[in-house]
C-alpha cells in the first residue's frame, strides 16, 4: 500500500476495516497506584504493590504477537501504522498532580475515538495515562498533512486532582461491595470534571453508546454530546461488572442488527429498549475458555469476546478462545483465529490493540426510533 494516502473515516465497528493503527508494547510500565487505578488491580491479583518496566522478555513476546496482527491485515489489503512508544518509565508531574510512571500504548483503542472524519484522543481518567496520546502525535500529523478533510481533535485535558477521585473509595472493598456499586452508579471518579477513555464509547454510526463506570463520567458524557451536536450520545452500564472500565470487553457490536453482550454484564431491562424497538438483536456472547487471565494482567478472562471485527462477515478472535471462535462461526462469520494472550497484560485484546483510521460506508441511522431510557438528553 506505498504511496496510499491518508483518508480518515470511520463510524462503525463493523463496516470494512481498511486502515487502522495497531499498537506497541515497547517500555509498557505497570503503574504505581494511583486514586483512579487501583481499582484496575483486582484484591487477589499477582500484580497488587507492584510497579515499574515490565520485563523484557514479556514485551518481546506481545510485540510478537501484535507484528503479527499487523503483518495479517496488511496481507488483507488494510493499511497499518503503529504509534512511537515513549519512554513510559518517565513520571508525569503537572501542576496538580505527580505519579510515578506512565502506562504504554499498547492499546490505542483507549485513547484514541474516531467518530466520522475526526480522530478525538479522550481526555483519560488516570493520571499515568495522561501524556499517552503523545505516541500517535505523529501519526496524527501526517493524517492531517494528507488528507484534507481531517480533523485532529483533543478533549479538555482534565486536571485530576484530588477532587476528581472519591477518596478511600478502594479501601478494604469486597466484590459484593463493588457489584452494589455499580448497581448504584457509585464509581471512583467524582463529577467535578469531565472524564472519559475512548474504549468506553460504542460507536454505531449516528448513536454512540458510553459505558458508565470507573473511567466515564455523566459530565465526560454530556461533553461528548456537545462536541458532537449531529449524534446522539446514551449513557448505558452494566451492574453485573465489579470493574467496570472499557465497553468492549461487555458489548460488542458484530454487524447492523446484532450485538454480543457479555453473560455476567447484562445491559438493564430500560436501557435494552432502545435496541429492541429498532430490531436490534441482544445476545449473549460464549463463554472464555480460561478460567485465570494471564500473568500480571489487570482485563478479565472476558478478553474471550474482545474481537476485531474486520468487516460484518469476517472476525479476528483470540486463537485459544474454541467457545467464542464457534458462536462467531455458526452465526455465519468468517473467523481468523490470532495467538494474542501474550499480549493481553499490556492492556487487553484484539479490538483494544487497534484503533480505527478509516472503514468503509458512511453515518447510517441505525436506531431511527429514539426511546427515553439511556438518552444523556431528552428526546424531543
Ligand atoms: O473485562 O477486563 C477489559 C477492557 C480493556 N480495554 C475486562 C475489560
Amino acid at each position: 500500500m506505498e504511496g496510499f494516502k491518508t483518508r480518515v473515516e470511520s463510524w462503525d465497528d463493523f463496516s470494512p476495516l481498511k486502515h487502522v493503527i495497531v499498537g506497541r508494547a515497547d517500555h509498557t510500565c505497570i503503574p504505581p497506584s494511583e486514586p483512579a487505578t487501583e481499582a484496575k488491580v483486582p484484591e487477589d491479583s499477582d500484580m497488587r504493590g507492584m510497579w515499574g518496566p515490565r520485563p523484557l522478555e514479556t514485551v518481546e513476546k506481545a510485540n510478537l504477537q501484535l507484528d503479527h496482527l499487523a503483518n495479517l491485515l496488511e496481507k488483507r489489503g488494510i493499511q497499518v501504522d503503529r504509534p512511537t512508544p515513549l519512554q513510559w518509565n518517565q513520571a508525569v508531574i503537572t501542576p496538580d498532580f505527580s505519579t510515578g510512571s506512565m502506562f504504554g500504548c499498547m492499546p490505542p483503542r483507549d485513547v484514541l475515538l474516531t467518530v466520522g472524519k475526526e480522530i478525538l484522543s479522550a481526555a483519560m481518567s488516570f493520571r499515568c495515562r495522561f501524556w499517552e496520546y503523545l505516541a500517535y502525535h505523529g501519526l496524527m500529523q501526517r493524517y492531517f498533512d494528507e488528507d484534507p478533510d481531517f480533523r485532529w481533535e483533543q478533549a479538555p485535558r482534565p486536571r485530576l486532582t484530588e477532587d476528581s477521585y472519591k477518596q478511600g473509595y478502594f479501601d478494604e472493598i469486597t466484590i459484593e461491595e463493588r457489584l452494589k456499586r455499580t448497581a448504584e452508579l457509585n464509581f471512583v471518579t467524582t463529577e467535578d470534571e469531565p472524564l472519559f477513555d475512548a474504549a468506553d464509547v460504542m460507536r454505531i454510526g449516528k448513536d454512540l453508546f458510553c459505558q458508565h463506570g470507573l473511567t466515564t463520567n455523566r459530565r465526560g458524557m454530556e461533553w461528548l454530546q456537545r462536541h458532537f451536536p449531529n449524534h446522539r450520545v446514551h449513557s448505558v452500564n452494566f451492574p453485573g461488572d465489579p470493574y467496570p472500565i472499557h465497553i468492549d470487553a461487555t458489548f460488542v457490536p458484530l454487524r447492523p442488527g446484532l450485538i454480543m453482550n457479555n453473560p455476567k454484564r447484562k445491559l438493564p431491562e430500560t436501557q435494552r429498549k432502545i435496541f429492541e424497538v429498532n430490531g436490534w438483536e441482544i445476545i449473549d456472547a460464549a463463554p472464555p475458555s480460561h478460567t485465570q487471565p494471564p500473568p500480571l494482567c489487570y482485563s478479565s478472562v472476558w478478553l474471550s469476546m474482545n474481537c476485531l471485527v474486520i468487516d460484518p462477515k469476517t472476525v479476528c478472535v483470540e486463537a485459544s478462545e474454541v467457545n467464542q471462535m464457534e458462536q462467531l462461526d455458526k452465526l455465519g462469520m468468517e473467523v481468523i483465529p490470532v495467538p494474542f494472550r501474550d499480549a493481553y497484560p499490556f492492556g487487553g485484546g484484539l479490538h483494544c490493540a487497534t484503533a480505527d483510521v478509516r472503514r468503509e460506508g458512511s453515518c447510517e441511522d441505525l436506531f431511527p426510533k429514539q426511546v427515553e431510557g439511556t438518552r444523556i438528553r431528552p428526546i424531543n
